[in-house]
C-alpha cells in the first residue's frame, strides 16, 4: 500500500547554500501488496508463445529506442516518432532518468522539458506504441545510470533490498508510474509494456519483486518485460519471486570498440538464442529487449562515424535477419535515436554526443544508409503476417542449398501458412560472393530454384536474405521469391508487391496465377516470364525498375538502392498494423499521409529536387497536397501519380561566432587575495557514505554536501609554519576528469586527465611559504558524471577530493570549504533541471543564462583567451533568422587544440549546457544543438567557460556555428523551450 509520499523523508526546509543535507536513512520499508501479475493483467495486451496480441491483433513489436531526456525539446519528439514509424517500426522504447526528476530527495518534478505528457501525446499522434522503462536503474551511459547522487547518503547497496535503498526509490517510482499508468493502452494511451529495473545483474528476486509490486501498486497493468543482460533465463516466468510476464534479454554482439570498424571478429554472431528461448521461456513471445543498433563511444575514442561503420547497414542485414531466424517477435533496437548528453547527463565514460551511430543521427538527419536498410527490414516485418506464427527450425548448411558455405534457418509455416528461409554465410563475416541454388519445400512440393535454366543466385559478403515461401499477398499465393519483400498493399481490386534485390543479382519469383504476365514498365531484356502449369515464373536480373502485372497484382522489381526511396505511409492514424496505406517513391523522408475528401495530403521532407510518385492513391483522391501545398501531378496508365517537388536551399545567414561582441569575466575570482568564501558550505562533516569511508579528517565528497554535478570547488585554509614543501592530493571525478590547484593566487599545477583514469593522485611542490601567514588552497575538480552501478562501479563512488597531504602538517590543520552548483540539491534553475549547472563563479550566479549583466565586463573573446592558468567565462549574443518550413540542424564546432595544452570547455546555449570539450582527449569537436534550445527566429545567448590547465593559459583554436544541409520539411513548427533569463540570485557567492 502506498502511504503519503511527502512524509517519507521528513526533510527540514533547506536554508541557503550552507545547509548540509540530512540523513536519508532510518525509515521502515513500505510493504507493497504482491499482486499476481497475470491475474491482474488486462485483456487488451495479451500474448501467447508466438507474439503479443493487442486489441485482438497479433502483432510483432518492432521498436526503436529514444530517450526524451536526451532531446530536451518536446516539440521535436514527434519528429523522431515519425522517423521511427516511417521505418515500418511500430513501437518506441524509452527510459526516464531518476536523477533529473528527483534532484532533491522527496521533490519529484516532471514539469516543462521533464513532463512526459507531451511525449505520450506525440507517440499517440504518430501512431507508435511505447515500452516504458523507468528503472529506477537504467544504465544508459548516463550519470549514475539514472541514480541520483544523494543515494551516496543512503545506507544499503543500490539495486538490492539492503538498508533504505528501496525506500529511496518510492517517490520517483510511484509518482512516475502513476503518470505511466494513465498513459497505458488500457486508458487509451500508447504504453503497452513495462520494464522493471534494467539488465538486473543480481540474484535477489525480492528486489525485482519490489519494483514490480511498486509499479503494480501505482496502477501499471500492462505486461512486465525484462531485459536480462544475456539469454540466461533470469526472472523468466516460472522462476518465482521477481519473475516477469514476458522474458526478454539484450544483445550487443559487436560491442563498443570502434577502432577497427571493418573487422567483424569471429564468433560474434549469436547462434543458439532460439534454443535457449525454448529452454528458458517457451510460453512467451521471443523478446530481445535491446539489440545493438549502434555503439557508445568514450572520451578519447574513435567518434561515431567510425562506430557507424562498425554497426552499419550490413550489420543490420546479417544480425537483424539472424534475429528473425530465432523468431524474434518483440524486438527493440538500442538506439534508434541517441540524442545528446546535455547538462551533465553523461556517465564518465562518454562525452556530450550520444549519437550512438544510430539510424537517426543526433542532428535528427537521415543520412546513414543503415536508416534506409532498416526501413526495408521494418516494412517487411510489418506486412509479413505469417512470420508471427512461423516456428524456427535448426540452422543447416546442407538441406536447403547446394553449398556448405551458406547457412539457412527455416521458419516453418503452420497449417499451410507461409515459411521463411533466412540465408547467410556460414562464416558470417565472410566477404565472399557466393553462388547458390535453393531446394525449398513448398505446399506444392520441393522446388529447385532457380527454375529458369542456367541461372544462379548470389549472396554477397555480409549480406543475408529472407526468402519467402507460400507467402500470402492479400489472397495471392507467392510460391517463393528469392528477391526480398519490401511491402505489399491492396488498393481496391488491385494489389502491389514490391520486391528488391542487390544490384545485378538474378532473382526469381513463382506465383499461382490464371492470367498472363506482362511487363508494364522497364526493360524486357534480362527478364523471363514463363507459364508453368498453374503458375507464372518470373526471372530477372536486377537493373532499372520493372513492373510486371499478373492477375491484377503489380510486382515492382527494384534494386535495393531504389527501394531505399520508397515509403509506406498509412492513411489512418493510430498504431494498428493492418491499415490502408499508400506507397510513395520519394526521397529523403515521407512522414505520413491522409485522405480528406478528394484531397490526398502527404507530409514529407526533401533534401533535393525530387520526383515524387504516389502508388495506390485511393480512387476518391483527386488532388495532391504536399506539406500543405497543392502540387500538380500526372497519372499514368498504371495509376501512378508523378509530380515534382522543387528544392532550392534558402541562403541562410549564419553568424561568424568568432566575431561576436564577446564579453569576458574571470570566473575564478577565488584565487584573488580579497576573495571571501565565508558563505560557502563548510566541509566539516563526517561522511554519510557507508561504502567509501573517508581518508580525510572531514568529508570532502561532493555528495555529502548535496553537490552531484559539474565542477566542484574547494578552499582549504591553513596558517603556514614554513615547513610545507609539497601538496599531494587525490582528486576523483570519473574517467577523463581533470583538476587544478592554486595556492592563493599562485598556480600550483593540474591533472589534465586521461580517458581511463577516474581518480588521480598528484604531488605538487609549493613555493616557499611565510611562517604564520594564512594561505588558501583552491582546488577545482571536474565531475564527468557519476559512475553507473555495475561491475564494481557504483553511484556512490565519490567525487571531489578523496585524500590529501600537506607536507610537514597534519591533515586536520587545513579547514575546508566546498561548493558545487549554487544551492546543491536546492538548485535554482528548476526549468533546466538539477544537473545542468556546475560550481564555477559564473555558473553559481547564473551568468550562463540569457542576458547576463555584461555591461561592466571586459570585451574579449575565447579565441583571444588568456595567458595564465585560470578559468574564463565568455558570453555573447547573436540573432538567427531561419525560414519557417526548413529543418536546418546547427552545430558548434571547436577546432582541436594545438599541441598538448590542456584546457576544458563548457558550452552553454541559452542557459543549457550543450557541450563539454576536453582539448587533449576528444574525439568530439562538433556539438549539435537542437532547434528550440536555439531560437531559430530571434536572439540567442552563447556562453563558454574556458579552464586553462596550463600555466601558459588557453584560447580556443576555433569556434564555428555550422549548418547541415537544409531540409525542406513537413515537420511542425518548433516552439522554443523555456529559457529563463539571468536574475540575481539571493545569497549567491
Ligand atoms: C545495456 C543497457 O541496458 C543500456 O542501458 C545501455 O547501457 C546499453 O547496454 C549499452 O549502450 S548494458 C550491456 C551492454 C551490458
Amino acid at each position: 500500500m502506498l502511504i503519503s509520499l511527502g512524509a517519507l523523508f521528513g526533510l527540514a526546509a533547506q536554508v541557503g547554500a550552507r545547509h548540509i543535507p540530512s540523513s536519508l536513512n532510518s525509515l521502515s520499508l513500505i510493504e507493497y501488496p504482491r499482486l499476481d501479475s497475470r491475474s491482474s493483467a488486462n485483456d487488451i495486451v495479451t500474448w501467447d508463445s508466438h507474439s503479443l496480441i493487442i486489441n485482438g491483433e497479433r502483432v510483432m513489436i518492432f521498436s526503436g529506442e529514444m530517450h526524451p531526456f536526451r532531446l530536451p525539446v518536446p516539440g521535436l519528439w514527434a519528429d523522431i516518432f515519425q522517423k521511427i514509424k516511417a521505418l515500418g517500426l511500430n513501437t518506441v522504447s524509452f527510459y526516464t532518468h531518476w536523477a533529473l526528476m528527483e534532484g532533491k530527495p522527496g521533490d519529484y518534478r516532471a514539469d516543462g522539458i521533464f513532463d512526459l505528457e507531451p511525449f505520450f501525446k506525440a507517440a499517440q499522434q504518430a501512431g507508435v506504441y511505447l515500452i516504458a522503462r523507468p528503472g529506477p536503474y537504467i544504465n544508459a551511459e548516463s550519470s549514475g545510470g539514472g541514480f541520483p547522487g544523494w543515494l551516496a547518503r543512503v545506507d544499503g547497496e543500490p539495486r538490492t533490498t539492503e538498508g533504505d535503498f528501496l525506500n529511496a526509490t518510492n517517490i520517483y517510482m510511484s509518482s512516475l508510474c502513476e503518470s505511466f499508468a494513465k498513459a497505458q493502452i488500457t486508458n487509451g494511451g500508447p504504453i503497452i509494456l513495462f520494464q522493471p529495473e534494467n539488465e538486473y545483474l543480481g540474484t535477489d528476486g525480492e528486489y525485482m519483486q519490489y519494483i514490480i509490486d511498486q509499479a503494480r501498486s501505482a496502477g501499471i497493468v500492462v505486461p512486465f518485460l525484462n531485459n536480462e543482460i544475456g539469454p540466461n533465463g533470469k526472472n523468466a516466468p516460472g522462476t518465482g519471486v521477481g519473475e516477469v510476464d514476458i522474458y526478454g534479454h539484450d544483445g550487443y554482439p559487436l560491442g563498443f570498440d570502434c577502432s577497427s570498424p571493418n573487422t567483424w571478429k569471429s564468433g560474434k554472431l549469436p547462434v543458439d538464442w532460439h534454443t535457449k528461448h525454448m529452454q528458458q521461456s517457451p510460453s512467451t513471445p521471443y523478446a530481445i529487449a535491446e539489440f545493438q543498433a549502434g555503439a557508445y563511444d568514450s572520451w578519447g575514442g574513435y567518434g561515431f562515424d567510425e562506430c557507424a561503420k562498425l554497426v552499419n547497414h550490413e550489420f543490420e542485414r546479417v544480425f537483424y535477419k539472424n534475429n528473425f531466424a530465432f523468431g524474434v517477435k518483440i524486438f527493440n533496437l538500442y538506439m534508434a535515436y541517441g540524442g545528446t548528453n546535455w547538462g551533465n547527463i553523461a556517465w564518465p565514460g562518454g562525452y556530450s554526443s550520444y549519437d550512438y551511430a544510430a539510424p537517426i543521427r543526433e542532428t535528427r538527419e537521415l543520412t546513414r544508409e543503415k536508416y534506409s536498410e532498416l526501413k526495408l527490414i521494418g516494412n517487411f516485418a510489418k506486412v509479413s503476417h505469417d512470420y508471427l506464427v512461423a516456428v524456427p527450425e535448426n540452422l543447416t548448411t546442407s538441406t536447403y542449398t547446394n553449398t556448405p558455405d551458406l547457412a539457412v534457418t527455416c521458419l516453418r509455416g503452420q497449417n499451410g501458412t507461409g515459411s521463411f528461409y533466412v540465408v547467410r554465410h556460414d562464416d558470417y563475416s565472410s566477404l565472399n560472393s557466393t553462388r547458390y541454388r535453393l531446394k525449398l519445400p513448398t505446399t506444392s512440393g520441393v522446388i529447385d530454384i532457380p527454375q529458369i535454366e542456367g541461372k544462379e543466385l548470389t549472396l554477397n559478403g555480409r549480406d543475408s536474405k529472407i526468402h519467402v515461401v507460400d507467402y500470402d499477398v492479400g489472397g495471392t499465393r507467392i510460391e517463393y521469391s528469392t528477391a526480398e519483400v519490401f511491402t505489399w498493399q491492396e488498393f481496391g481490386d488491385k494489389k502491389v508487391l514490391i520486391l528488391y534485390g542487390g544490384a545485378g543479382e538474378y532473382h526469381e519469383i513463382s506465383l499461382r496465377a490464371s492470367g498472363k504476365a506482362s511487363i508494364l514498365e522497364g526493360p524486357l531484356s534480362g527478364a523471363t516470364l514463363r507459364r508453368q502449369a498453374d503458375k507464372i515464373i518470373i526471372g530477372w536480373q536486377t537493373s532499372e525498375r520493372r513492373i510486371v502485372e499478373v492477375d491484377g497484382l503489380q510486382i515492382f522489381l527494384l534494386d535495393r538502392n531504389s527501394a531505399y526511396n520508397y515509403w509506406v505511409p498509412s492513411l489512418s492514424t493510430g498504431q494498428k498494423q493492418n491499415t490502408q496505406s499508400i506507397i510513395v517513391n520519394g526521397g529523403y523522408l515521407v512522414r505520413n499521409a491522409s485522405l480528406e475528401g478528394p484531397n490526398l495530403l502527404i507530409s514529407a521532407d526533401f533534401n533535393r529536387t525530387t520526383q515524387l510518385e504516389v502508388i495506390g492513391a485511393p480512387p476518391s483522391a483527386k488532388n495532391l497536397f504536399v506539406n500543405g501545398q497543392r502540387i500538380r501531378y500526372k497519372a499514368d496508365n498504371n495509376g501512378i501519380w508523378t509530380s515534382k517537388i522543387k528544392y532550392k536551399a534558402p541562403k541562410i545567414d549564419i553568424p561568424d561566432v568568432t566575431r561576436l561582441k564577446w564579453k569576458y569575466l574571470d570566473t575564478l575570482p577565488e584565487i584573488g587575495s580579497s576573495y571571501d568564501d565565508s558563505t560557502w558550505t563548510d566541509a566539516d562533516q563526517p561522511t554519510q557514505n557507508q561504502d567509501y569511508p573517508i581518508q580525510t579528517p572531514t568529508s570532502l565528497y561532493g555528495a555529502d554536501y548535496g553537490y552531484h554535478t559539474g565542477y566542484l570547488l574547494y578552499r582549504g585554509h591553513f596558517n603556514a609554519t614554513g615547513n610545507e614543501t609539497s601538496f599531494t592530493v587525490t582528486t576523483r571525478g570519473g574517467n577523463a576528469f581533470g583538476s587544478s590547484v592554486w595556492l592563493n593566487s599562485t598556480y600550483i599545477g593540474s591533472w589534465i586527465g586521461s580517458a581511463n583514469e577516474g581518480s588521480h593522485k598528484s604531488t605538487y611542490s609549493l613555493p616557499e611559504l611565510i611562517t604564520g601567514q594564512a594561505y588558501v588552497l583552491t582546488v577545482v575538480v571536474d565531475n564527468m558524471g557519476l559512475d553507473e552501478q555495475w561491475g564494481g562501479y557504483s553511484v556512490k563512488n565519490p567525487r571531489g577530493i578523496t585524500s590529501y597531504e600537506l607536507s610537514g602538517r597534519k591533515a586536520a590543520e587545513i579547514s575546508w570549504k566546498i561548493t558545487g552548483n549554487f544551492g546543491g540539491e536546492d538548485y535554482v534553475d528548476k526549468v533546466r533541471g538539477p544537473l545542468n549547472e556546475g560550481g564555477l563563479f559564473a555558473e553559481r550566479h547564473g551568468f550562463h543564462q540569457p542576458s547576463p549583466p555584461v555591461k561592466p565586463w571586459k570585451t574579449s573573446s575565447p579565441l583571444e583567451g588568456f595567458s595564465s592558468a585560470g578559468i574564463g567565462f565568455y558570453t555573447a549574443s547573436f540573432d538567427l533568422d531561419i525560414p519557417v518550413g526548413w529543418d536546418i540542424p546547427l552545430s558548434f564546432k571547436f577546432e582541436s587544440g594545438t599541441g598538448n595544452k590542456g584546457y576544458r570547455v563548457q558550452l552553454y546555449v541559452n542557459g543549457y549546457q550543450f557541450g563539454k570539450y576536453v582539448s587533449t582527449l576528444g574525439p568530439q569537436t562538433v556539438y549539435p544543438v537542437p532547434e528550440g534550445v536555439l531560437n531559430y527566429r530571434g536572439k540567442n545567448w552563447l556562453a563558454v567557460t574556458l579552464w586553462a590547465q596550463d600555466e601558459g593559459g588557453a584560447k580556443l583554436d576555433g569556434l564555428g556555428l555550422v549548418q547541415s544541409t537544409p531540409i525542406l520539411t513537413g515537420m511542425n513548427a518548433i516552439e522554443p523551450v523555456a529559457q529563463p533569463k539571468f536574475e540575481p540570485r539571493e545569497g549567491v557567492y
